[in-house]
């Protein structure tokens, strides 16, 4: 089988490549990636059966000419980021609305199946004493810039199933942690902060919660709805991670040797959603999915090890990140 990754130098993307050369000797990747700030090709294997085309999702030519040749499309490119797309919404709306219509462009010209990566933050938020999760019909509903230009991709992608026959699937998962994660985010913001000698942020009161799984449960969710999804289905992922931000940081500082309470309160982001939980149980009854990484500790300690082991990797971007936070008073 031929795949073509999107965005598969990025986080999630560049897992998805490891993680597939490692299960799937029948499988062959391209990976299609603008390489912006977020990229990195150091995160990719070094194999024969991973090629690397340094490209943008939204040129046409570019895209046509590797989705014809391709036997699936498994589509990650986005900017990825909330808070720079408060700071400048433009790239998102190029990359994450403009890029996916060329995408669905390039499939339904070929006839290629394409699987769409999307995020919880489509759905907006819950309250923190809502028993209430999000399901595949909780109605969209997202706050910035960042959500509301993936909610409209995902809006794109379902009007091409529909209208066009494209065979296409969605999937919307919640926050996702593990190793080659921008150190922009918050988790590898902590972990990196720490090892410089710097204290934690934590945006207003840390009273948000996200739904933490780690990144390879999310990509084994996403080769069990490609080998087995229903096409124009929306299939959510998570593995029941609730934590408020305050907690992860205090675990962070535990496990890597400090007091709990050494961190500071900046100010919060705009808009700040305050809650996302997923009810995953279509994924986990229609195709037996499940995640692996029960425990979120033991997989905040491993991702502690990785970014301690791989300093290389994430110090050529600390500098710059901080940089645009301390321009952003955060
Ligand atoms: P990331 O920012 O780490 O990676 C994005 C990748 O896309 C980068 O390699 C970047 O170079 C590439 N890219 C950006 N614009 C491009 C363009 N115009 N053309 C080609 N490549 C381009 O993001 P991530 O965290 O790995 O997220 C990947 C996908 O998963 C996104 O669609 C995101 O919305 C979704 N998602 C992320 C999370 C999360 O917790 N990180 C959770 C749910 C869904
Ligand atoms: O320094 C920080 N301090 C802090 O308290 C940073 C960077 C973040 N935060 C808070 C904001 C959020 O409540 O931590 C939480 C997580 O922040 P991010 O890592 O920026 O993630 P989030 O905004 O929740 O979005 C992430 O999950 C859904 C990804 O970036 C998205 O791409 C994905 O769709």
């Amino acid at each position: 089988m031929k795949v073509l990754v999107t965005g598969g130098a990025g986080f999630i993307g560049a897992n998805f490549v490891r993680r597939t050369i490692a299960t799937r000797p029948d499988t062959d990747v391209t990976v299609l990636d603008a390489l912006t700030y977020a990229g990195n090709a150091a995160s990719l294997p070094s194999d024969e059966r991973v090629t690397l085309v340094k490209g943008d999702i939204a040129d046409a030519d570019t895209v046509d000419e590797l989705v014809r040749t391709t036997d699936v499309v498994v589509h990650f490119a986005a900017e990825s980021h909330n808070d720079n797309s408060l700071h400048d919404p433009w790239p998102f709306v190029q990359t994450n609305v403009i890029g996916t219509y060329t995408i669905l462009e390039a499939c339904r010209r070929h006839g290629v199946r394409l699987h769409h990566i999307s995020t919880d933050e489509v759905y907006g938020d819950l309250e923190l004493d809502d028993p209430a999760k999000f399901t595949p019909a909780t109605p969209y509903n997202p706050s910035s810039p960042y959500s509301s230009t993936k909610a409209s991709s995902d809006l794109l992608v379902r009007a091409w199933v529909r209208s066009f026959g494209l065979e296409a699937t969605i999937s919307n998962c919640s926050n996702n942690y593990g190793p080659f994660q921008h150190v922009e985010k918050f988790i590898p913001r902590q972990i990196t902060n720490i090892i410089d000698g710097v204290r934690p942020k934590l945006y207003g009161a840390g009273l948000n919660v996200r739904d933490w799984i780690h990144v390879d449960d999310h990509n084994d969710a996403v080769w069990s709805i490609i080998d087995g999804g229903r096409i124009g289905e929306t299939y959510l992922i998570g593995a029941d991670g609730e934590v408020d931000n305050k907690t992860v940081v205090e675990t962070i500082l535990a496990e890597m040797g400090f007091e709990p309470d050494a961190y500071d309160h900046v100010s919060d982001r705009p808009g700040h959603d305050l809650r996302y939980a997923i009810d995953a149980s279509r994924t986990r009854d229609e195709l037996g999915w499940e995640p692996t990484y029960i425990d979120f500790a033991s997989g905040l300690r491993a991702t502690i090890a990785w970014y301690r082991d791989n300093e290389p990797w994430w110090r050529a971007q600390k500098h710059a990140t901080e940089l645009k936070y301390e321009q952003l008073g955060r």
